[in-house]
């Protein structure tokens, strides 16, 4: 593909002027190809479908990447939530910073629940045979157990399709291409953007091709802002479909008044507005409807879960499972609402 040249003034992006010029991921099209087989099959069966994006995304400052800027995101929430769509019946997009924890590996994540410390070895009785055996740690079995019938089960029916991401500029690509082959979805698909994109980036244009040396002082790096991408994805890209986007504050003070104002600038239909500390117990709903408690046509719901929380089988509630019934319950609601207009 022939990319434009970077006006050296340009400091501006447009998303036309961003894909103008920087250029595609090299798996885009194998990306696309799977996508859209995936898209027709669910459309077939007449499922719903869920675009999550989950993690963090990278910002390169050499070509020949050496150092790059990145964020605190686990891709906990995303990876959370797959799994309770998966539950609610939805097929699943899963499209994930490279290496962040993914639906169902997750509760056996290298840092916090090593898969070692769940195995035993059982040593052959007989000591002149060298063969022993590896069992399960009989108080991890249940779990583990669970996890893995439900994985293998979703494995089999197809019903999650995954892609990776890892800079900013494979995010923005992959965003715009999976949301144009799901637009064949209509109504049906929703998208979850919980992943951590980056506000600003380098343009390949004024990127140093090599490591950036030191021994001349301090470092400034000058960088763009990233093209507001929700915009052209809500007007454009897919506009059939039911967008949440995420909303992540440090200051409680802005969180409401940012989601707010992310839903005003975008006109998409929710907003999930989350504390850094407070994300795991507590999120806020904006959206323009006319339920919850403001006024001025926006309606501010809190949902919160209490740390010490237990879900239905004992285990540690995770607050994932009731933004997701939340989330599936206003997806079906508008599209029924829809209908019914359609009708009148
Ligand atoms: O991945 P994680 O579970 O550690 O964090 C999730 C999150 C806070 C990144 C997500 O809920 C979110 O708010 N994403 C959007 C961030 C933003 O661009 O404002």
């Amino acid at each position: 593909m022939a990319m434009a040249t970077l006006d050296p003034e340009q400091s501006l992006f447009s998303a036309g002027s961003y894909f103008g010029t920087q250029p595609p991921p090299p798996t885009l099209d194998q990306d696309i190809a799977s996508v859209r087989s995936f898209a027709h099959r669910q459309r077939d069966l007449g499922r719903k479908v869920v675009l999550v994006t989950s993690g963090g995304t990278t910002v390169p400052l050499e070509l020949n990447v050496v150092r790059f800027l990145d964020n605190f995101s686990a891709g906990t929430r995303g990876a959370t939530s797959a799994e309770y769509f998966l539950k609610a019946g939805y097929a699943v997009i899963f499209m994930h910073r490279q290496f962040s924890l993914q639906p169902f590996s997750r509760h056996y994540s290298h840092s916090t629940n090593p898969f070692l410390d769940f195995l035993e070895i059982e040593h052959n009785p007989d000591k002149s045979s060298n063969s022993s055996n590896i069992a399960v740690t009989p108080s991890k079995r249940d779990k583990l157990l669970e996890v893995l019938t439900t994985y293998k089960s979703v494995q089999q029916s197809g019903l999650l399709h995954t892609l990776t991401f890892v800079t900013v500029n494979d995010y923005l690509w992959l965003l715009r291409a999976v949301s144009q082959e799901l637009s064949i979805l209509g109504r049906s698909v929703l998208y979850y953007l919980a992943a951590a994109v980056s506000d600003f980036f380098l343009p390949r244009q004024k990127m140093s091709e090599h490591k950036i040396q030191s021994g001349k002082g301090s470092l400034l790096i000058e960088m763009d802002q990233v093209p507001k991408i929700l915009k052209p994805l809500v007007d454009e890209w897919t506009p059939d479909g039911f967008i949440v986007s995420f909303k992540l504050e440090t200051d409680p003070a802005l969180l409401v008044p940012k989601a707010q104002a992310a839903l005003e600038r975008y006109g998409h239909h929710l907003v999930i507005g989350n504390n850094l500390h407070r994300r795991k117990y507590e999120v806020v709903f904006v959206s323009r409807d006319h339920q919850g408690s403001a006024a001025s046509g926006v309606a501010i719901t809190w949902l919160r879960i209490s740390p010490a929380a237990v879900d239905a089988r004992g285990r540690a509630k995770e607050i994932e499972e009731d933004i997701v019934a939340e989330l599936a319950k206003r997806h079906q609601a508008w599209i029924d609402d829809l209908l019914q207009q359609s009708f009148e």
